[in-house]
């Protein structure tokens, strides 16, 4: 190919990208005017002139995303001891890791009381992997779900207690707790097994609540309850809120799609509790199912799920990423497995994508184990 031709094939590869994503997963630092850009015009006329097929498949494949594993982090094992299975993961606001972990306490002690004694929640170093600190101790009974907000705020998820918590940047005295402490129910102030909460920037906020009342929960920033959305789910487990689609879209764990409905969160819509309709925006992927899907959490409208394919499909468990707008699967992604890094994913449990969009964590329940990947673009 000389030099043109590879010119005119990246530039073309670089429109199909804005086309199909035409808002934020180009980030702003690396976006190129190509309005302004004679090629790119070029190529535009013959697009518009039917001269080139917008429906080939052939930047369709790997060429959007590379997600690649960094088996070099961390470093050394996380030193956190005990180390439970890791129920979450999110980034803080410098672009650390936070996990979420459950001890000694196993999934099978539901109901039993106490709460874990010890810290559940660890902040690690992003290039260390080093323990920078550790909290959450005497509070949770059964750690699920962390997200952490745009304001730094750590919002967690307890299937045990079936509650949620707020915390303020560095505080470790809950702002917020919905929920009764060891009671479910199905009203709006009681939760069974909440998983995970999504929140927006104008501080509106979901909870996937979650094992048994399949349901997903909207509240407005002062906690006050808006509506709930359902739609035949089995287990959401996780959430993952597409601000630039007005979508709140749910993991629906057991029927292997991703359901999303219209998150009304533009100022007209904002808390208008008259919007009841439950009529998802889009179910994911329209062709397949994903198996079981755990986690999801997105990069614009890309929605970066981890899942484990049905037994009979020979497949490990693994990462892919779904485009929101064409309703399929892009992209799939892995573990490097060796010896020496270890296997593919085993029991993913969790994934973000972290705020700066450079980076994948997966968070594991058995091995524990935090993996890194990175994202090019
Ligand atoms: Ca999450």
């Amino acid at each position: 190919m000389n030099g043109f031709g590879f010119l005119v094939i990246a530039a073309l590869a670089l429109q199909l990208l804005v086309k199909a994503y035409p808002t934020s997963l180009i980030a702003p630092s690396n976006y190129i005017n190509y309005e302004e850009d004679p090629l790119f015009a070029m190529l535009r006329q013959k697009i518009e002139r039917g001269e080139i097929d917008m429906e080939s498949n052939f930047f369709m494949d790997k060429s959007r995303f590379q997600v690649h594993h960094d088996p070099e982090w961390p470093p050394e094992p996380l030193d956190i001891q005990p180390l439970g299975h890791i129920s979450a993961v999110d980034t803080d606001l410098k672009g650390n890791p936070v996990i979420f972990h459950r001890a000694e306490r196993s999934w099978s002690s539901h109901n039993k009381p106490p709460v874990i004694e010890g810290n559940t929640i660890a902040v690690l170093d992003k290039n260390s992997g080093k323990v920078l600190s550790t909290w959450g101790n005497n509070t949770f009974h059964v750690p699920h779900g962390l997200t952490i907000d745009h304001r730094g705020n750590v919002w967690v998820t307890d299937t045990g207690t079936h509650q949620i918590f707020k915390f303020a940047p560095g505080s470790t005295k809950p702002a917020l707790v919905l929920g009764e402490k060891f009671i479910s129910g199905t009203d709006s102030s009681h939760f069974c097994r909440p998983t995970d909460v999504a929140v927006a920037t104008n501080g509106y906020f979901f909870v996937s609540d979650g094992y048994c009342n399949k349901r997903v929960m909207k509240f407005d920033h002062d906690g006050k309850f808006v509506r709930e959305y359902t739609h035949d789910m089995d287990v959401i487990h996780d959430l993952a809120l597409i601000e630039e689609r007005d979508a709140i879209c749910a993991a629906d764990r057991e029927n292997g799609r991703v359901v999303c409905f219209q998150a009304s969160l533009r100022p007209s819509e904002a808390g208008d509790s008259t919007d009841i309709s439950n009529e998802p925006l889009a179910i994911l992927p329209v062709s397949e199912s994903l198996g079981a899907v755990f986690a999801i959490s997105n990069l614009g409208p890309a929605i970066f799920a981890v899942r484990q394919p049905r037994v009979s499909n020979k497949e490990p468990p693994n990462g892919v990423v779904l485009s929101f707008d064409k309703g399929e699967i892009i992209d799939t992604w892995q573990r490097d497995a060796s010896e020496e890094n270890g296997s593919f994913l085993m029991n993913p449990h969790d994934v973000v994508v972290s705020k700066d969009g450079k980076t994948v964590y997966v968070a594991e329940i058995g091995p524990n184990r935090l993996s890194k990947f990175n994202i090019k673009h």
